[in-house]
């Protein structure tokens, strides 16, 4: 029997806006309540950037906090914070939420493992960067996901362990479709998970109109699936979701025609061996 299957909304993001969707939570209070209906709607953790009141990316500590508390005050869905940012970003900058300790602290963080285009933009990794944030994860006593832009990232993940700064077997989240990196396709998903190291678990972030399809493929693969308005706003063609929560009850419906259950968070929490 395959295992339940973990669904990660990521609900915010550093590139969509306002004018691509009304839809995009901004405050505390929206992503919360959002956040709140992603969970009912079958979501076992949430990937989580944030922005300023106006709408610009950030990864201020402060709006972490009070992000992560809100959602806190009303839902146990696990809370991945972000540390790609948004590209241009410090390092100093990007690791914002990972000052965050005691009941703030996140369940789990991102942690990118190479450089990659993204779009017109270069989303820089370079490998001291890489491991400057998996000290940094490491020191606040967090599981990193690691995530996938392109195969390279895995081999990549594996001399960090090498290293002893992240342990194996791993969680992974390929993101395919970036326009630049590496493309929504079966094979190219098949080829990351024959790259994995033994043990390891995997999620799938298909970008744009792949977003929904992959979630079938996740599922037949017995892997995970994220979806949210970070990586696509159409809940079919052409009709914007209205909220995270409509493209989580999306992939929810999907997975379990192909035959699978939903983890809850704290299957989630024992599926991704976090502390
Ligand atoms: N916004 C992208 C440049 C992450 O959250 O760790 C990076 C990103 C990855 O979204
Ligand atoms: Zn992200």
């Amino acid at each position: 029997m395959s295992m339940p299957m973990v669904i990660t909304a990521a609900m915010v993001g550093a590139e969509t806006t306002r004018e691509q969707t009304p839809y995009l939570p901004i405050t505390a209070e929206e992503i919360a309540e959002d956040a709140v209906r992603c969970r009912e709607a079958g979501a076992a953790m949430v990937h989580l950037h944030v922005r300023t009141p106006d709408g610009k990316p950030s990864q201020d500590a402060e709006l972490f906090r009070a992000a992560i508390r809100a959602i806190r005050k009303r839902t146990d869905v696990l809370i991945q914070t972000s540390t790609g940012g948004a590209v241009g970003m410090s390092v100093d900058e990007r690791c914002g939420p990972l000052t965050l300790t005691g009941s703030d602290r996140p369940d789990m963080a991102t942690l990118t493992t190479g450089t990659v285009n993204f779009g017109q933009d270069v989303f820089w990794n370079p490998r001291p960067l890489v491991r400057d944030i998996a000290k940094r994860i490491r020191a606040l006593g967090l599981k990193p996901e690691i995530e996938c832009f392109d195969v390279g990232m895995i081999d990549e993940a594996s001399i960090l362990a090498k290293e002893g700064l992240v342990d194996l077997p791993a969680h992974y989240d390929f993101v395919l479709g970036v326009p630049g990196a590496l493309t929504a396709r079966v094979d190219a998903l098949e080829f990351m998970i024959k790259s994995l190291p033994e043990g390891s678990t995997w999620t799938v972030a298909g970008v744009g109109r792949h977003q929904l399809p992959f979630v079938e493929h996740a599922a037949e693969r017995g892997g995970n699936a994220r979806v949210g308005l970070e990586d696509n706003v159409y809940v079919s063609k052409g009709v914007l979701a209205k909220g995270n929560w409509e493209l989580v009850a999306e992939a929810a419906k999907r997975a379990k025609a192909k035959g699978r259950t939903l983890a809850t968070p704290e299957e989630a929490r024992k599926l991704l061996r976090l502390t």
